[in-house]
Formats: structure tokens, sequence, C-alpha cells
């Protein structure tokens, strides 16, 4: 299996860390999005979209989407909940996960460490909902060592991709002690190496 990425972008690191952690053989692509490689014809012919990641099985078929990518090559490991109603409560993270928080931080990161900005020039609404996010994994996990109970699932791989860099989009994670001590727990179940 062929991964289409870049080692800065969270979406990407979900499907790399889901297949390191199931010890998933793959070949990096590595994908520059600031020079254009995700516009090219023929990267546009695997995604439309024009985004990274992408993956291309070993039977060439191609698929876009974190979060899609992660819930097809985790489909029979543990990463996912076998109970239907537990892997529902995954599913309400990954899509809240992409509606609710990879747009605020993730998008505030992206200005800050691609496009150089500072932290002052954020869009003041997107710095509230990223708080928000923030916020609200913060009372979860203080009952909660995973977000889906004890367990690590992909609901803790899609969530830690952006809000272990939370900092480098200007959200200081020290009102969040909840989140700080999930981050380190998630990191080491997953295998992931902690930030320096
Ligand atoms: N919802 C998508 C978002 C993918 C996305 O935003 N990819 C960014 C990098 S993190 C990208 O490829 N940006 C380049 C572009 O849009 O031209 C996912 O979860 O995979």
């Amino acid at each position: 299996m062929k991964i289409y990425g870049d080692l800065k972008s969270g979406n990407c690191l979900k499907v790399k860390w889901v297949c390191d952690a199931l010890a998933s053989p793959y070949q990096w692509v590595a994908v520059d999005t600031m020079k254009g490689d995700t516009r090219t014809p023929e990267f546009l012919a695997l995604n439309p979209a024009g985004q990274v990641p992408v993956v291309v099985l070993d039977d060439g078929r191609p698929l876009a989407q974190s979060n899609a990518i992660i819930r097809y090559l985790a489909r029979d490991s543990d990463l996912l909940p076998r109970d239907p109603y537990l892997a529902a409560r995954m599913d309400e993270w990954l899509f809240w996960e992409q509606y609710s928080h990879e747009p605020y931080i993730a998008v505030c990161r992206y200005q800050m460490l691609y496009l150089g900005k500072p932290a002052a020039a954020r869009d003041p609404a997107k710095v509230e909902r990223g708080h928000a996010a923030l916020a609200l994994m913060d009372r979860h996990l203080a009952d909660s060592r995973f977000l889906v109970g004890p367990d690590c699932s992909l609901a803790d791989v899609a969530l830690l991709a952006y809000s272990r860099v939370a900092p480098e989009g200007g959200f200081a994670l020290d009102g969040y002690p909840a989140v700080r001590r999930w981050i380190a727990d998630a990191e080491r179940a997953l295998g992931v190496a902690p930030l320096a």
C-alpha cells in the first residue's frame, strides 16, 4: 500500500500511526502541499479534492479522507470497538473531530506553522471554537481514560493528531490537564513518540 502524505499534517499522521501500530507495511510517498503536488493531474486522479492523505491499496484502488482511511485500515483490529454501540460512539468523535475540532485548531496551526503568521493574526472566532473543543474534551477525559472508555480506539487517533500540536496553533494546553494526561496515554498506547 502507498500512503501519499505530509509528515507535518495531523490528518496524514493518523494514517501512519494506525499502520505503525498494526504493523501494516506501506510505502510513504511525500507530498508537498505548498508546492502544488496535490494539484497535478496524476494526484487529482487519485483524489479529486486535491488533499492528502490518500492511500492506494495493493490492488490499485485509492481512498481519501483520513478518518475513512483509518476506519478501513483498522477494521479487524482492537482500535475499532467490536460492540456496535461503542463503534458508533467512536464515530461520534470522528465526525466531531472533522467539524468541531480540526477546522479551528488545525487551521490556526496551518496559518502559524505553514504560513508563518503570528498568533494575533488568527481569526478570534476560530480561536474561541478551538478552545471550546479542547474544553469539551477536557471535561470528558476527566472521567475517562480514553475517548471511548478504557481502551484506545480510532477516536483517540483522530483527536490526538491535532490536539498534541495545538500549541503550534497558539492553543496553550496548560488549562486542559485531562487533555494533557490523555495525550501522554494515547501516545504510549499507539507507540507514538512524544513531542520534544
Ligand atoms: N477532511 C480531510 C482534510 C484533508 C486536508 O485538509 N488535507 C490538507 C493537509 S492536512 C491538504 O491536503 N491541503 C492541501 C490542499 O487543500 O490543497 C481529511 O481528513 O483527510
